[in-house]
């Protein structure tokens, strides 16, 4: 368990940016990967997380981040 969760799918989303520079930084972080074919993203759990349902969403403690350029601009 770490202070950041990232709420991320594959293939070819917006949430590749962030992990990218997650993982080039060596910033352990939880991984909660969502199902957008599924609707994952606009389910109650994840509204309450990011109420505009897109992902990527990252979690750092208590601030929660949507756009993936500025999660990217500050692992970056
Ligand atoms: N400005 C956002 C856009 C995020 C975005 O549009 N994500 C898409 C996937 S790449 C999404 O979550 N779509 C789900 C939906 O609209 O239901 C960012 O770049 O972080």
């Amino acid at each position: 368990m770490t202070d950041v969760t990232l709420y991320h799918w594959e293939p070819n989303a917006n949430s590749g940016k962030p992990m990218l520079a997650l993982f080039e930084k060596g910033v352990a972080f939880d991984s909660h990967y969502l199902d957008l074919l599924n609707f994952d993203q606009h389910k109650p759990d994840y509204l309450a997380v990011n109420p505009l349902g897109t992902i990527p969403a990252m979690k750092h403690g208590d601030l929660v981040l949507t756009e993936s350029t500025a999660i990217h601009g500050i692992c970056g």
